[in-house]
């Protein structure tokens, strides 16, 4: 165990019914108990400070926290020398059975920002150092209480930025991300302790057809890893918001549709064409969806140089982004630069929105499907920005095509992290040389050395390190050596 003590406020920094200072390490009873008086101690502290001691002694009291059971809770007082700073309770969780699996202190104190600050520097004064960001939870990765995906989830918990992305880190810090990796990795260690050791002992270890065999396991294990890299991208989805970018040509009403949406008059909007010239992001809720959504310029050729700036940075936001917003200004032709964005939307998910549905129609639905007749993945509605028609529709189409209709993620895994793709995608590939190499006939020792990279791989996800572990379990499973 870490020798030094840490404090932080857990709490929230403002005004709130009740602040929580937790206190964690070796020394956590000791620290608060010297800042605390417990039940038994404060009608005599009262009668001391009242009437002092005949001989002018120090206050004598009990040290209760040290002796105290863990998931105990004790009332009483916080005091600075003969000062009272606040009415606490104490909550005492002992080693290992605590969140850092440190000694655990928390004092849950009165809320207001001045008591939480006080107490605080009493707790630092009294010998407790000020944590790190996150020291909390890295203690409890460090002393074996979670495992690094779990850690991880923890902190995506706490930056979640919807009910979504919550369900998901609450998923992953349940460990489903974790068991899965250390189910992929436990069949790995398997094949490779059995290379190893038909390699030691070949009188022991037939290792006939031993290729196809580890070709089927093999496939079963990257068809896991393929399903979890399946996912990254809609857990960064959830996290982040649905990259959405809006684009149509100019006066087609996408900045009115941005304004509408946020509920005001953030972008300008005027029937001059051309009004848009730079990109302008936002953040939207959606019935629980984050969207991050992109207005752009109208596209159109153009000699302005400003303009044709804009029109390209729209292409660019369009290429990249999750899902378009395609608008057209259902009450003008079609023309040659609604050409050009059907070239934009190919191969992307869209959602064309005929706008302007209050004056009349020039452009029909049927028109433009019989446009869109090679693309499949689309919906069309009929919105009137001005009018603010069509835009439930909007929010619930969205929706459908992210959460099938409804929400779907919270029970299946994900993976939220860029590191945990990137570990994935490796494993995966050394799992396409094992293959190779039993294709092209190559020895088993060939095999392991790509087993091991994958093992490594995964173990990363989770904050392991091969070494001692792949050998306690070659003993442990083949009791090689004998
Ligand atoms: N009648 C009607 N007018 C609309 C509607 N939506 C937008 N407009 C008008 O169309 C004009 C252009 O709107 P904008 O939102 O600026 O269009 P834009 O697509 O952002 O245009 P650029 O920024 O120039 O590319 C404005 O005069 C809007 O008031 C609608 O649903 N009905
Ligand atoms: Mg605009």
């Amino acid at each position: 165990m870490r020798s030094d003590t840490i404090a932080a406020i857990a709490t929230a920094f403002s005004e709130a019914g009740i602040g929580i200072i937790r206190v964690s390490g070796e020394d956590a009873f000791g620290i608060v108990d010297r800042i605390f008086l417990g039940k038994k101690d404060f009608p005599a502290f009262f009668r001391w400070k009242e009437e002092g001691s005949p001989e002018g002694k120090e206050f004598q009291k009990t040290y209760i926290l040290e002796r105290a059971k863990t998931y105990t809770l004790h009332y009483g007082y916080i005091y600075d020398g003969e000062k009272i700073i606040d009415e606490v309770l104490i909550s005492v969780m002992r080693a290992p059975g605590s969140y850092t699996a440190e000694n655990v202190a928390e004092i849950n104190c009165h809320g207001g920002i001045l008591i939480l600050q006080k107490i605080m520097e009493l707790v630092v004064k009294n010998g407790a150092r000020v944590a790190e960001p996150g020291e909390f939870t890295k203690r409890a990765f460090l002393n074996g209480r979670m495992d690094l995906s779990e850690a991880e989830a923890v902190m995506d918990l706490i930056q979640s930025k919807n009910e979504f992305a919550l369900e998901a880190s609450v998923n992953q810090l349940k460990g489903s991300v974790s068991s899965i990796i250390k189910e992929l990795r436990s069949r790995i260690i398997y094949e490779i302790a059995f290379i190893e050791s038909a390699l030691d002992d070949p009188e022991n270890y037939d290792t006939d057809g031993y290729g196809e065999r580890l070709s089927s396991v093999l496939y079963e294990i990257d068809e896991k890893a393929e399903e979890l890299i399946r996912h990254a991208d809609d857990g960064r989805i959830l996290k982040e918001g649905i990259q959405t970018v809006i684009i149509g040509k100019p006066n087609a009403g996408k900045s009115s549709f941005l304004n509408e949406l946020l509920g005001e008059e953030k972008a300008i909007v005027t029937d001059i064409a051309g009004t848009t010239r730079d990109a302008l992001e936002e953040n939207i809720r959606l019935g629980g969806i984050s969207l991050h959504m992109i207005d752009t310029a109208g596209i159109r050729k153009t000699e302005d140089t400003v303009e044709k700036i804009g029109v390209e940075k729209a292409r660019k936001y369009a290429k990249e982004a999750d899902l378009i917003v395609y608008i057209v200004d259902s009450s003008v032709d079609l023309d040659e630069s609604d050409e050009e964005i059907l070239e934009i939307l190919k191969d992307k998910h869209f959602i064309v929105l005929l706008n302007k549905s209050d004056l009349d129609m020039a452009v029909t639905e049927n028109q433009i499907k019989e446009k869109l007749k090679d693309f499949s993945d689309y919906e069309v509605i009929r919105i009137s920005a001005l009018q603010h028609e069509g835009i439930e529709e909007f929010e619930e189409t969205v929706r459908r095509m992210f959460f099938g209709g409804k929400v779907s993620f919270n029970n299946e895994v994900i993976i939220t992290s860029m590191r945990h793709k990137e570990a994935l995608l490796e494993a995966r590939e050394s799992f396409c040389m094992v293959r190779r190499s039993i294709e092209d006939g190559m020895s088993e020792d060939f095999y392991s050395i790509d087993l091991m990279n994958a093992y490594a791989a995964l173990g990363r996800i989770i904050g392991e390190e091969v070494g001692d572990d792949l050998v306690n379990e070659i003993f442990e499973k083949f009791c090689m050596g004998k």
